[in-house]
């Protein structure tokens, strides 16, 4: 499905658009079951296959409207940036992170297969990631020199996005700040890192697969992709305490109840859901510059604030 295509249709049809299309590029951009090591093989697709809402993906697509991103350049970089996201899940559910046995409702890799297969899975999928980034194959129909030099730049944002200055390095400081007390900043730069530098890059390789930002669309875009990115966060702590209050009788869900500091447990729940809306505004007014091509953007921020899953 092509992002301009979508430009007629309500938000809801747009996002189950790119969430089927997205399961297609998936499936075509894994590798398949008849080749070697089949069980590998079979892992990746059984944990990047059929679940997760796809949000970075998402980002990619509407990003892409601004400045009309061809429709290769944008599938790759969807799907590089969801298989950096699963293997992460992948990597994050072992025992030796959070030991969890269930994501997406089903079984964790390491609980259908073993540990190492887990391990590799991650590994595979972070290497198919870049592989599916820097392929030229089908690009063929744009201007190939300019079409390189963009690959290049979305390669190394991507790689910055993963790496121990972006996602890892915030799971370091997560790691790292069990039975802490943080402070509201050193939350917020670990969030940052953590899940913000993926969601920032999801906005930045949809849109720089178009053209060469200038430093004040790249500037307007980073203030929304780090508004949405921490109000993302807020509302996952959100949901995590009244969740668990709802339905366990809890007053403070899995992170808190591992020990682990939260928006809700730094401010509260009331002034956590004023934050919320509070980075909603944030992000609506960064896309001003860009009018109505930003409106899938728009809906965006709206749905991750407003969401209830
Ligand atoms: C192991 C290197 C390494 C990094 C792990 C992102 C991350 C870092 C761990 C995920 C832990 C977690 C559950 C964080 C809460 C926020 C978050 C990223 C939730 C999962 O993302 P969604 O909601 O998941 O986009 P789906 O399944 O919808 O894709």
């Amino acid at each position: 499905m092509s992002a301009r295509l979508g430009a007629s249709l309500s938000f809801l049809d747009w996002m189950q658009g790119v969430q089927t299309a997205m399961e297609q590029v998936l499936d075509r951009f894994l590798p398949t079951l008849t080749q070697v090591p089949a069980k590998l093989h079979e892992a990746m697709r059984y944990t990047a296959l059929d679940g997760g809402k796809r949000v970075r993906p998402l980002l990619v697509f509407a990003a892409g409207d601004l400045f009309d991103t061809p429709l290769p350049l944008l599938e790759r970089a969807a799907a590089a940036l969801e298989m950096i996201h699963v293997y992460s899940l992948v990597h994050d559910d072992m025992p030796c992170m959070d030991d969890d046995a269930l994501r997406r409702g089903k079984p964790t890799v390491h609980v259908k297969y073993d540990e190492a297969t887990a391990l590799l899975v991650g590994d595979a999928l972070q290497a198919q990631a870049f592989a599916v980034m820097s392929d030229a194959v089908g690009l063929s129909e744009l201007d190939a020199v300019a079409t390189m030099q963009r690959q290049l730049g979305m390669v190394q944002l991507l790689a910055q996005a993963a790496g121990s200055a972006g996602m890892c390095g915030g799971q370091a400081i997560d790691l790292a700040s069990v039975g802490m007390t943080l402070s509201l900043a050193e939350l917020e730069q670990m969030h940052r890192l953590k899940t913000g530098a993926l969601l920032r890059a999801s906005v930045m390789l949809g849109a720089m697969g178009g053209k060469t930002l200038t430093a004040a669309e790249s500037a307007a875009l980073d203030e929304y992709a780090g508004a949405v990115g921490l109000a993302f966060q807020v509302v996952d702590d959100i949901l995590d305490a009244t969740a668990d209050s709802a339905t366990l009788g809890k007053t403070a869900g899995k992170d808190a109840a591992d020990n682990k500091p939260t928006y809700v447990s730094i401010l509260g729940l009331g002034e956590s859901q004023a934050l919320a809306e509070k980075l909603r505004g944030n992000a609506h007014q960064a896309l001003a510059p860009f009018g109505d091509k930003a409106r899938r953007l728009r809906e965006l921020a709206d749905l991750i604030v407003q969401r209830k899953a």
